[in-house]
């Protein structure tokens, strides 16, 4: 017994936990600087956590939660820092979302200066953990992580994907699920398009028609369309579960209660994401005019052309009805911003209207686009009042704004828009359709472009460049009926996103990035996301 004892203490000894190679390893995105050592870290149930602030607990949690479901033990909690130990350490200076990590076979240290920098940390070591982590249900893995040396930042602050749930509805568990994808690849901000022509998504107290009525439909030209399309592929078929029997007909839908948006915003705070809530106005508001027609300008709310009526912007109640649904949004939503659209608005309706027109008239504006302008200050004082600022899409540029709006740039094809923005002192989101609308197709947004641009817009100083938040990549929905196909539209493009949103922009190269790419599919595969695979040259 002895003699065995002594060879178990010796075996120990001498066969410390094994080496990795650099194609074991896939980060994404690529941290600042990275050097792989010797040997590895195991974990085990006798592993702890040293934490000591509560600025470290989210990002401890996260890490537990991923053991207790994939390896079936919790790791503990311990003030003491003795071997076998992930250690927590606060220091002061580092840039916010920043950290250090470095592994040993006997310990494994995280430094940081803020809860985003300890949960990033957290993020990194579950990359450099097997695939197997990612399991919901307990498996049989070896919990090794490499001896790494890891020092990374992030390039931009606001790193964003957008979801729009009015064209088609995702369900409670889909917001989940993509909150944890986002999580994976150090996303923080989570856009949710709850409003628009087909459909009104979030429970509004003082308004129930919204959702009573405006969140469900008549299946429309784009579900029939889908439907078709799922002659052989699934990817087009409606999701079934979102049909609803309302008055003896088959409608299609969906909204979530206050009580569900608290809980989602709860869910994505765990990750260190930020939700920002968008209500559409004063254009893609058919949903919302078809249940309270005084709201447009002629009790119209169809299709004229392409866009349908706006609201009207040339009625008091309308500026009214805005304020209550924003005092609920606001009151929910700790955000800092509220993003109030402004997209592609007919205002050339406004032009017919009497209302519209005295509006112009007595308050000295130019023509509709001032008057949209005029809505937009309005409402911005408003969201000022409740702590907010106010956010929206690029076209809010066009009649004039204050200084304190964020902008999002969409339309790539006007460059103007965001030199404009800056010049008047804006704050800009880069979300253009050159790159980041993850609506078109793989084929039109592909890969290797999103990799390749440069979000700063050509032309801006160093000063108007520090004006850039961030980017953020949007899919919209209208040709995206499930979350299978949701899914198929993000991945792997979502990772070319987080890379350009966090990775510094030196040293760029494709073919290195597509390499961490592939080897992230086995993951995506554990997490059960139905991903697109590009072609890849010199490959079959
Ligand atoms: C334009 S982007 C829109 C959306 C559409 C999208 C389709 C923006 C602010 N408005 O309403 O869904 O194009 O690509």
């Amino acid at each position: 017994f002895l003699a065995m004892a002594v060879m178990a203490v010796l075996s120990a000894c001498t066969s410390p936990n094994p080496s990795f190679g650099k194609e074991d390893i896939s980060l994404v995105p690529k941290p600042l600087h990275f050097e792989l050592g010797e040997a590895s870290f195991r974990f085990t149930e006798a592993t702890k956590l040293v934490v000591r602030e509560e600025s470290q607990k989210k990002a401890a949690n996260y890490l537990n939660g991923l053991f207790s479901a994939a390896a079936g033990f919790s790791l503990e909690t311990s003030a003491a820092d003795s071997d076998n130990t992930v250690v927590f350490n606060t220091v002061a200076g580092l840039k916010k979302g920043a950290y250090t990590l470095n592994v040993n076979p006997d310990k494994i240290s995280i430094e940081a200066s803020d809860e985003g920098g300890f949960f990033y940390a957290v993020q990194t070591l579950r990359q450099l953990l097997p695939v197997e982590i990612e399991s919901a249900d307990k498996v049989e893995a070896e919990w090794l992580v490499p001896s790494v040396s890891i020092n990374d930042e992030p390039r931009f602050r606001w790193r964003g994907m957008h979801m729009d749930f009015s064209r088609h509805f995702f369900k409670m568990d889909e917001v989940k699920a993509f909150l944890d994808y986002m999580a994976l690849y150090k996303m923080n901000t989570y856009h949710m398009h709850l409003t628009d022509d087909q459909g009104w998504r979030m429970e509004i107290k003082k308004y129930p028609l919204l959702t009573q009525k405006g969140a469900w439909r008549i299946p429309n030209n784009q579900d029939t369309v889908c439907i078709n399309r799922a002659v052989d592929n699934e990817l087009y078929e409606i999701d079934p579960s979102n049909y609803k029997e309302i008055d003896g007909k088959r409608k299609y839908g969906g909204f979530y209660t206050q009580d569900e948006i608290r809980e989602i915003i709860a869910y994505a705070d765990e990750r260190n994401i930020t939700v920002i809530p968008e209500i559409d106005m004063p254009g893609h508001f058919k949903s919302a005019i078809d249940n309270y027609p005084y709201l447009s300008c002629n009790e119209d709310s169809g299709w004229d052309t392409v866009f349908t009526y706006p609201a009207c912007l040339g009625k008091e109640t309308t500026y009214g009805f805005m304020k209550d649904i924003l005092s609920e949004v606001a009151e929910i939503f700790p955000s800092e911003y509220i993003h109030i659209g402004g997209d592609e608005v007919n205002i050339r309706s406004w032009e017919k209207c009497p209302h519209c027109q005295k509006a112009i008239k007595e308050n000295g504006l130019a023509d509709e686009h001032e008057l949209q302008s005029y809505f937009n200050r309005d409402i911005e004082r408003f969201l000022k009042s409740k702590g907010k600022k106010l956010l929206g899409w690029d076209e809010i540029v066009e009649g004039g704004l204050t200084k304190d709006a964020t902008v999002m740039w969409w339309r790539g094809w006007r460059p103007e828009a965001p030199k404009k923005a800056v010049e008047n002192g804006n704050e800009l989101v880069i979300t253009t359709t050159d790159a980041y609308y993850f609506d078109y197709l793989n084929e039109g947004n592909p890969l290797e472009k999103i990799y390749n641009y440069e979000p700063v817009p050509k032309g801006f100083t160093d000063q108007e460049a520090g004006k850039v938040l961030g980017i953020q990549a949007n899919l919209w929905s209208e040709w995206i009926p499930n979350f299978k196909r949701l899914q198929y539209q993000a991945f792997p493009r979502m990772l070319a996103v987080a890379e350009n949103a966090w990775a510094s922009n030196e040293d760029k190269n494709f073919d290195a990035f597509n390499a961490r790419v592939r080897r992230q599919y086995d993951r995506l595969d554990v997490l059960g996301v139905h991903y697109y695979i590009p072609a890849v040259e010199g490959l079959d």
